[in-house]
């Protein structure tokens, strides 16, 4: 009888505590620093990097997952960016075994993209300790399915925009839509996302530095914050990309450059420590 009254204000107190510790995770994520977030790519259960999102560029850094994440945890990554390259073909995750052993060897949040397309999927994820849901595909082809996703997984969702020249690319970036990286941007934040992953394909994988201006111009038309991706080599990006951190460029993802070792994953971190005083979104 007393446990079935306590229950509601139970129930209260927990999804308020739940709240507040999402706005820390927030401000955390996205407003103090600027983050540098490396990236796990994932095909056939192996840690690999692409060229311009080709398959069969693919360059294999690591059989094992789970170390690989430890190893970015190690270096001091605050969170993890995992995308399932075959899930993202496929339109189904296909690497389910690989995020469980990322998600078991860190404790560091973790974002995960690639072939999520429904409720299930997403619940699924979040059942097994995923922090953030990436959606790609699913913002141009079912965008109602991405407000209904905000909706049931407040302070999750993300979407990934993949631009060749400014427009979307899905499907793996096998299809190219005629639809405006800036449009679908605006549409996805008025479902309410909580960030925009920008990536310009031309540039991932190809150690060419990243698309600035374009980074830049998309989170000058948004207010939530945009995370640059795709083509960061060196320190030097790292700095480019600093100076328009009060746009509400709030993080960059690399692979390549942290695998390859051109950049230093913990140097870079502490850079941004030293030098981003801007707290913006
Ligand atoms: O490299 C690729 N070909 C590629 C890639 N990295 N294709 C998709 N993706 C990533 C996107 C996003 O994070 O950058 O997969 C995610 C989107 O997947 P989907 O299945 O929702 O479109």
């Amino acid at each position: 009888m007393i446990r079935q009254k306590l229950y509601p204000a139970f129930s209260y107190f927990k999804s308020v505590f739940i709240r507040v510790k999402d706005f820390v995770r927030y401000y955390i994520y996205f407003e103090v620093f600027m983050l540098i977030i490396p990236a796990i790519d994932l095909k056939e259960g192996k840690c690999v990097r692409l060229e311009q999102g080709l398959m069969d560029k693919a360059t294999v850094y690591s059989d094992d997952p789970g170390v690989t994440a430890k190893h970015w945890e190690a270096q001091g990554a605050e969170l993890l960016h995992v995308v399932d390259l075959n899930g993202a073909f496929a339109g189904v995750p296909k690497n389910l075994d690989a995020i469980k052993a990322i998600r078991a060897a860190i404790k560091i949040p973790i974002e995960v993209g690639g072939g999520i397309r429904d409720i299930a999927t997403i619940e699924t994820l979040v059942s097994i300790g995923i922090d953030r849901i990436i959606l790609g595909t699913a913002a141009i082809e079912n965008p109602a399915f991405v407000g209904e996703a905000c909706r049931k997984f407040p302070d999750r969702i993300i979407v990934g925009i993949d631009a060749k020249e400014g427009l979307v690319a899905i499907k793996g970036w096998a299809e190219v839509t005629k639809v405006q990286a800036v449009d679908l941007a605006k549409q996805m934040q008025d479902h309410g996302v909580i960030a925009i992953i920008y990536t310009d394909i031309k540039r991932d994988g190809m150690l060419s530095g990243p698309n600035i201006e374009a980074t830049k111009a998309l989170a000058e038309a948004l207010t939530i914050p945009v995370i640059a991706s795709g083509g960061v080599h060196t320190m030097k990006d790292i700095e480019n990309l600093l100076t328009v951190r009060h746009s509400g460029v709030s993080g960059v993802i690399t692979g390549k450059a942290i695998y390859s070792g051109s950049l230093d994953l913990k140097q870079a971190i502490a850079f941004v420590k030293m030098n981003d005083n801007r707290c913006s979104r």
